[in-house]
């Protein structure tokens, strides 16, 4: 119990370091003066929150190797991977595209951007990025070269890989019995170092988002007010209904346990706008949180931190509502339609780091034929709907993985904390 009070005491005290990050950045923007502009906020607080962010970066590739490994090796069955990952793929799937078609519904009936007068707009600096072909993305999934795919942290050719050299490894069956115990010493090593990590936390927390606030401000959110709020307002309803009403109906576990276990995850995905630098963090509420078995785990995070992006599909229906309605475009069912299968499939093809969903969005406007220069109008506010829909992303994929792990007998419904679920199974 005293290792859950200090954890508790961390998990307040990053949000203690979040509020006062808020309230902090908001009176630095007030103040405007040009020495806390360059000096603190420029300098000392940036130079915090990129050593937070490195530092959980670097933790990324090593865990997911060994973890992966770990978990391939302790499950030694094909079938039963081949189960996990087909589960796992067709329920990241499923939640984005419900998810997006939801918040394509919830913006068509608020209607934000209707009668908004465009002016002083800069549309310079945005260009339309090509979508990668779904023929392309699976292609790529099989790495060329392993060492450059973890130089790049790219989280799908490094899963491919490292399953492979598992399962490998359980084919030469006793032979493998030493390195399976190193790359478990290893895993163990590694959560001990986001253990370490997790503890600079609030710091780097109270850095990063003092930085976004006093960069901001509130003033950019005015014109764009219909746009953030309908944003919000869906990817609440995500967060706290929809993927609550899938974990309660695809697992009968109870959600309360898991909103609360999932925060710290949540806290640290707003912070840094980026699934796959949370990844750590993730992977640990998941699994010592929630009782959810590394076998599991360590492939479904860091496969949903790539492919699982309900908040980002979330963002792209939004928008492209809001900018149908600014220029006075109808694009109806069929265009919709389109909306929802690019952004399912953008998701998959692209890593969960900061800024993605806007490229995103660049892909899915033009295969609608919507005037890509619009998005200059939310680009302002787009760095804190950003940190809001990661958050959202990766509570999709802690969702997920529960589910799957649940569904195969690979949780710890004593660690979870909720023994009353074990009955509700049928
Ligand atoms: N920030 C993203 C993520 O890591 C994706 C996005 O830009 O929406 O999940």
């Amino acid at each position: 119990t005293t290792t859950t009070a200090r954890k508790m005491s961390l998990t307040t005290k990053i949000m203690l370091g979040m509020v006062l990050g808020v309230a902090v950045g908001l009176i630095a923007n007030r103040i405007g003066s040009p020495f806390i502009d360059e000096q603190i906020v420029g300098g000392l607080f940036a130079m915090v929150g990129k050593m937070f962010v490195n530092a959980l970066k670097m933790l990324v590739v090593p865990l997911v190797i060994f973890s992966l490994l770990t978990g391939v090796m302790g499950i030694g069955d094909i079938r039963v991977l081949g189960r996990v990952g087909g589960k796992s793929f067709a329920l990241y799937i499923l939640t984005t595209a419900i998810a997006i078609a939801i918040a394509i519904g919830i913006a068509l009936l608020v209607g934000p951007g209707q009668g908004f007068v465009m002016e002083g707009v800069d549309a310079s600096g945005v260009t339309a990025a090509e979508a990668p072909s779904v023929w392309e993305v699976f292609a790529n999934i099989v790495p060329g070269n392993p060492v450059a795919a973890f130089t790049n942290g790219d989280m799908l050719q490094i899963i491919f890989y490292v399953i492979v050299v598992g399962i490998a490894a359980v084919m030469l069956g006793e032979e493998s019995a030493g390195f399976a115990r190193a790359c478990e010493y290893m895993n163990e090593l590694m959560m001990k170092v986001v253990g370490i990590v997790m503890h600079f936390a609030p710091y780097g927390v109270f850095c990063l988002i003092a930085k976004v606030f006093a960069e901001q401000g509130i003033d950019l959110f005015v014109p764009v007010l219909a746009y953030v709020a309908t944003l919000v307002g869906s990817l609440f309803l995500h967060l706290f209904v929809t993927l609550m009403v899938i974990l309660k109906v695809f697992s009968g576990l109870n959600p309360v346990p898991f909103m609360r276990k999932i925060r710290p995850a949540q806290l640290f995905a707003f912070s840094t706008a980026s699934s796959n630098a949370t990844i750590p963090v993730t992977m640990r509420c998941v699994t010592e949180r929630m009782g959810v078995d590394n076998s599991v785990a360590s492939f479904t995070v860091p496969f949903g931190a790539t492919i699982n992006m309900d908040g980002t599909a979330i963002m792209q229906g939004v928008a492209t509502v809001f900018l149908a309605n600014v220029y006075g475009i109808d694009l109806g069912l069929g265009g919709y339609l389109t909306v929802i299968a690019m952004a399912v499939l953008a998701s998959i093809g692209t890593a969960g780091v900061p800024g993605v969903g806007l490229v995103m969005l660049t892909m899915v406007l033009t295969q609608v034929g919507l005037p890509v220069e619009g998005i200059a109008l939310i680009l302002g506010v787009d760095r804190l709907m950003d940190m809001i829909r990661t958050a959202v992303n990766i509570t999709g994929d802690a969702v997920v993985s529960t589910i799957v792990a649940k569904s195969e007998g690979k949780m710890d419904l004593a660690v979870y904390g909720d023994p009353a679920a074990g009955d509700a199974e049928s």
